[in-house]
């Protein structure tokens, strides 16, 4: 399949509720749809999940945008692709701009799947249509996260996830695990805390929580391993992880015993695979995570999440908790805490054109 167009939508879409974590607050979500074309017309979409500032990862908006523009699409330019493995090898000279690689290579899934007519996660190796899948609530006070995890655990939501900074931690989750005993519940702290808390986040041991994901900082290997050896509680490794290496370095430290897996963050469904294959040999429990996809994203997402291993609930909620209005023809909905996996060939969505254009500050076009 030969690489004749990219095309980079920037796109600007409110949230049906901003969100907040330790580190920053988003209320509208701008991110780079990327659709590449090949020399007969098929085309694949993708989007760069990183935000406009370097609060979450060392990728942002720009800078994916300005990689896909000077290094990544020169590197595949006009050249004959055969596969996704191949794809990955023409982007092996890149070192890190693992976000705006993921765009251009899920796009190439798409189409990859087109051209041999099979849906991306039979592509992939999946043999589940259905998704159970949970939600990440932003940090707020304990009384409106009383009545949020309510709410979701309502819906069918079968996992909740609860942000946590210092001074919004054990009390909150103190008062939901009262209410709410069953429930698969944790934490994420975005990376908030340090060794000097390693007392307090013991104490979380208490409420039988499923993880605590990312307590200490984004390149910490040897704290978290510290901390994992004083907890009983699974500590799961966010932020840390870029990379199949990060992954081994993580295992053989034991500074985790579970990873949060973003397609965004390791550099596309390639390195999210070969992930998924080494934690599943070595006991490390591996989920999808969420970065507030628009429903391209979350296709993606959703591919991942429906292969055998990956049972437990990700952060995939349904369309509508994030959107009004999504950009794809067959938003996706809960239906008894589940997400289904499109039976369509190819990436398993439609572009609706008309949101897109709705949504699109600017448009570019690279040949
Ligand atoms: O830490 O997992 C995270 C969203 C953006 C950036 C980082 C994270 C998150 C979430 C929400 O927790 C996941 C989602 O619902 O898409
Ligand atoms: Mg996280």
């Amino acid at each position: 399949m030969k690489l004749k167009e990219l095309e980079v939508y920037r796109m600007s879409m409110p949230l049906v509720e901003s969100f907040s974590n330790s580190q920053m607050t988003v209320k509208t979500r701008v991110f780079d749809l990327v659709k590449l074309t090949t020399s007969t017309g098929m085309s694949g979409w993708g989007e760069t999940v990183a935000f406009e500032t370097p609060w979450y990862t060392t990728e942002t908006l720009e800078s994916c945008r300005y990689s896909i523009e000077h290094y990544l699409w020169p590197l595949i330019r006009g050249k004959d692709v055969a596969s996704p493995k191949e794809l990955v090898q023409l982007f092996s000279r890149v070192k890190g701009h693992q976000m705006a690689q993921a765009a251009i290579e899920t796009a190439f899934w798409g189409i990859y799947s087109q051209d041999k007519k099979v849906p991306l996660n039979r592509m992939i190796g999946s043999v589940n249509d259905e998704v159970a899948v949970g939600v990440s609530l932003g940090l707020d006070t304990a009384e409106n996260l009383l009545r949020k995890v309510a709410e979701v655990v309502d819906k069918g939501y079968t996992r909740v996830k609860i942000k946590i900074k210092p001074g919004q931690d054990i009390e909150t989750i103190r008062l939901i695990r009262e209410k709410f005993p069953d429930l698969k519940l944790m934490v994420d702290a975005n990376g908030a805390y340090s060794m000097a808390d390693a007392e307090l986040l013991a104490r979380l041991d208490d409420y039988h929580l499923e993880m605590i994901e990312q307590p200490l900082g984004d390149d910490d290997f040897i704290n978290h391993a510290t901390l994992q050896k004083q907890l009983q509680t699974k500590i799961c490794l966010d932020e840390n992880i870029h990379s199949l290496e990060d992954v081994k370095v993580a295992f053989a430290l034991g500074s985790a015993r579970a990873i949060n897996l973003k397609w965004g963050r390791v550099g596309g469904i390639t390195k999210a695979l070969e992930i998924i294959a080494y934690c599943q040999a070595h006991n490390l429990e591996v989920w999808c995570g969420g970065m507030f996809e628009s429903g391209v994203g979350r296709a993606y997402n959703l591919a991942l999440a429906s292969l055998s291993g990956m049972e437990f609930p990700g952060d995939i909620s349904e369309s509508s908790r994030y959107w009004r209005e999504d950009i794809v023809k067959q938003p996706q909905k809960l239906h008894q805490g589940k997400l289904t996996v499109s039976e369509g060939v190819g990436a398993g969505f439609e572009i609706d054109s008309q949101a897109v254009q709705k949504y699109c500050l600017k448009k570019e076009r690279f040949i």
